[in-house]
């Protein structure tokens, strides 16, 4: 499984906490950072720093097509605008880490074909002791490297389930589970690159932005994906990787070089990182502002903190209607996972949650990771069933039955019912 290099305190809530008071603070004392204005300084920042590096960049998309390079084959995945989901059932015996000819794409807009031999990473920004640091492929893979297994989730998996469970109204993605998967990484660590680079004690924030094409959406222009995380996060457990699965990245998963967080929402494992920002002060991006922020009746007023840790969730290696024969014994798999720590117990319904069965595990709790498991299953009466599968972590957290909604539908965390078919033996 490679190293856990992950330490204590990886969800950094008492950060965020400060960072929302920070952004909202901001709004009251009206220096243009309504969310409008945050939008038009973003826009006007990125425009002067967007300068990074040269790519020389093509990009895959196509009239009708992605955007994604891989070939996205019907069993594997469910092509959903420029994402592709994992299809659930195509992980059944493939192994604690997902196949990359399986694993899914989140793109914002389309993959660039980046050259390594051209590539710089250019780390840059008052948290730093001197002047900007540009390093090359060359040089990154020249520093220690470090081989971790994580977990990579979209912070929007199952969200068309707010719909389909639940009757919300929810806007982004219609995933259903399959925007997961497990690899072991290898790179560097990002703190190893940020001391290279002259890290001063005044650091507070830093910002990996990408180099593929910049957002639009409803008429904005968001500019390049970036998304800062607080400097405690990037010391501890975040890697900027160069293979996966012991193959270099291919190009839909971020080649040269992305970055890794474990236990955090995608978003901030960005890819095709072009430039780092290190910061003094507090930074903000349309995607800890206005996106990955939970927004709605059932949160604050100007919306939640900033999203960092995922909640737990459960799958079935399973297609959805998938059959099974009455009166035989089968073997159902699956696996769960969570940000908030290893999972320690899974339990299995058959019968809408009238009786549980605890699953086998298969594999040992670890933060950043995922466990797979099974339960045995022999159904009686053909005709449609539901399997249910709910996990606890190790913080003692339970998927709920329910899941509490917000507008843009990330972090559905409940229980799935799963719909298959007992038919009659033939
Ligand atoms: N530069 C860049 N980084 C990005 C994205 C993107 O669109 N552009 N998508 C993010 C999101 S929302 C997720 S969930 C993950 C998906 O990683 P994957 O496509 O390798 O599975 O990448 C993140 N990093
Ligand atoms: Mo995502």
């Amino acid at each position: 499984m490679g190293t856990d290099i992950r330490g204590p305190g990886a969800c950094e809530h008492a950060y965020d906490r400060a960072r929302l008071r920070q952004f909202l603070a901001g709004e009251a004392a009206g220096e243009g950072l309504s969310r409008r204005g945050v939008l038009r300084l973003l826009g006007a920042a990125a425009g002067l720093a967007a300068a990074g590096t040269g790519t020389g960049a093509g990009v895959a998309a196509a009239a009708g097509r992605p955007g994604i390079v891989k070939p996205l084959p019907a069993e594997l995945f469910t092509v959903r605008d420029t994402n592709a989901e994992t299809n659930w059932q195509a992980l059944r015996g493939t192994g604690y880490h997902t196949p990359v000819d399986r694993f899914f794409v989140r793109n914002h807009t389309s993959t660039p074909v980046l050259d390594p031999a051209r590539w710089r990473l250019t780390v840059w920004g008052g948290g730093l002791r001197g002047r900007a640091v540009e390093f090359s492929y060359d040089d990154l893979r020249s520093l220690p490297a470090v081989t971790s297994s994580a977990v990579l989730e979209c912070a929007g998996n199952g969200r068309s389930y707010f719909a389909t469970q639940q009757g919300d109204r929810v806007s982004g993605t219609p995933w259903t589970m399959g925007a997961v998967g497990a690899a072991r990484w290898r790179g560097v660590r990002l703190a190893d690159v940020l001391r290279a680079a002259g890290l001063s004690r005044r650091a507070v924030d830093v910002m990996p932005r990408g180099l593929d094409p910049r957002y639009t959406a409803g008429g904005t222009d968001y500019g390049r994906v970036r998304r800062p995380m607080p400097v405690a996060k990037a010391l501890d457990d975040v890697l900027l990787a160069y293979e996966m699965n012991g193959l270099p990245l291919l190009p839909d998963h971020g080649r040269p070089v992305r970055l890794v967080v474990p236990s955090w929402v995608g978003i901030a494992s960005v890819k095709w990182v072009g430039d780092i920002e290190v910061s003094d002060r507090p930074l903000f991006s349309p995607w800890n502002t206005v996106f990955y922020r939970l927004f709605g009746s059932a949160h604050p007023r100007g919306g939640s903190a900033p999203l960092t840790c995922q909640p737990v969730r459960s799958a079935f290696e399973l297609a959805p209607g998938a059959e099974f024969a009455a009166g035989r014994r089968h073997r159902l798999t699956g696996r769960s996972w969570s940000g908030g720590g290893g999972v320690r117990r899974v339990e299995v319904s058959a019968d809408d949650g009238a009786s549980w069965r605890e699953a086998r595990l298969h594999d040992a709790p670890r933060p950043g990771g995922w466990v797979r498991w099974s339960v045995p299953w022999q159904p009686h009466e053909p005709g449609p069933a539901r399997l249910m599968a709910r996990a606890t972590d190790t913080a003692g957290t339970v998927q709920p039955f329910r899941s509490v909604p917000n507008d843009q539908g990330f972090f559905f965390d409940a229980v799935v019912r799963h719909p298959v078919r007992v038919v009659r033996d033939p």
